[in-house]
Formats: structure tokens, sequence, C-alpha cells
């Protein structure tokens, strides 16, 4: 334990591209306080499997906060304001949400950019998430902010296209994302979650990655 413990803090900062960063533990003061408005907003709005366009059932399980949510079916990738399961408009996006996304763009140069969606993703054991764009915000000059909670996850860093061969890096509990400027159109995806017990989300991995849809 004081092994991890030791390597925990030995963990720096990860430069990825311009105006990309991994901020090693930055939301690790509040991650429970995330958990449990987590747990609270999929009781009002609940994860689920979305298909793709393709018809393939997404491994990953997703459901939304803020006043637009990212849906997938068989019509395509798109924002709404009412979540199509529920009829209703998605959770509110906690203060406490808005806030960390903010201090962390902050840091990157990105002040003012205030998202308005928050997709939170779950990942059990062989989840996966291909290597994709995040092309369906309108405005492509705010940066996205992402969180990771729980299990560990080596994120896959692309380049501008799809075949460039991606980096793998490896995000732990607490490590929040920044991208904007000159990476935001990255390549980029998340490898095959290998299954372990954490003890703040058990069998689980999530994501909450904040966005500017409009
Ligand atoms: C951006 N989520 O929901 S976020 C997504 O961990 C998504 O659930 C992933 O991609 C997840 O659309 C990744 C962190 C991340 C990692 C690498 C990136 C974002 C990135 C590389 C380039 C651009
Ligand atoms: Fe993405």
């Amino acid at each position: 334990m004081m092994q991890a413990d030791l390597f925990a803090n030995e963990r720096r900062d990860v430069e990825l591209g311009p105006g990309a960063a991994i901020l090693s533990g930055f939301a690790l003061d509040v991650a429970d306080a995330l958990m449990t408005h987590v747990e609270r907003m999929s009781a009002l709005s609940p994860f689920r499997h979305m298909e793709t366009r393709g018809g393939k059932v997404m491994s990953v399980a997703m459901f939304n906060c803020g006043a637009w949510g990212w849906v997938s079916d068989r019509s395509g990738y798109r924002y709404e304001a009412i979540d199509p399961e529920t009829g209703t408009p998605w959770p509110e996006l906690p203060p406490l949400f808005l806030d960390l996304a903010k201090r962390a763009a902050d840091i990157l140069g990105f002040d003012g950019a205030v998202p308005d969606a928050c997709l939170v993703n779950r990942y059990v054991a062989g989840s996966r998430l291909s290597l994709h764009q995040d092309r369906n915000e309108r405005d492509r000059e705010a940066p996205i902010i992402s969180v990771s909670l729980g299990l560990t996850a080596t994120f896959l860093w692309g380049g501008h296209q799809r075949s460039d061969r991606p980096a793998r890096h490896r995000l732990f509990h607490g490590d929040v994302v920044v991208w904007g400027g000159p990476s935001r159109m990255v390549y980029h995806g998340v490898d095959e979650l290998k299954g372990a017990d954490h003890p703040v989300t058990g069998a689980m991995r999530y994501n909450l990655t904040f966005r500017k849809a409009r």
C-alpha cells in the first residue's frame, strides 16, 4: 500500500500536445462527492447502452447531465435536451461539476469556457471505446474536459487521421484531461478495460466528459 501511494505521488502532469494535458489527480479531493452525484443522478436518468448508427450496442453504459445530452441511435449521433429514455430533461449539472471543469480548463488557458453538457460513461471489464473524434459539438473552439474515476484505463491518443498510430497513456482515479485548440479534433479511444476491484467504484470505471454542445 505504501508503495502504491508513493507511486501515486510520483505521477506528474503529462502534456499530450498543443492545448492538451493530463492533470494527474486534479479531481482526487472531490472524487467521492462526484461519485455521490453520479449515483444520485443515475436514479433520474439511468445508465443505458446506446446503439450506434450501424446497429451495434455500445459496451460502455452512459447517461448525461446538463442542458444537453449526447445520444446515439440508428439515426446517428447528436445532442438532445430531453432524455429519450425518460422523456424528461437530463439531470442538472451539479455546481461542483461545473466548478471542477472550469478550474481545469483555466489551467490550460481556456478561461471563459462554460460546458453545457456532461456525458457520464461507465466501463466494466471488457468495455472499450474505439478510436473516434468528438465532432457533434457546435462550438469547436471550446475545450473538452474529462474526469476519470475508479479503475485505471489505458486511453489511446491518436492523430488527426484515424490511421495515425495512437500513443497509450494510463488514466487513474482522479485524473483530469483537458484538450482543446489544435488538439480538439484528435482521434482518441479507450482500450478494453481489465477487471479489478477499486476501493471507491468496485468493478467499474467512470468517466465524466464536459463539452460545450451549443
Ligand atoms: C481527447 N471518452 O466520451 S475521455 C468520449 O475515457 C470519450 O470515457 C473517453 O472519448 C473516456 O467521447 C476518453 C479522455 C480523453 C482521452 C484521450 C483523448 C480524451 C481525448 C485524446 C484526444 C482527444
Ligand atoms: Fe471522445
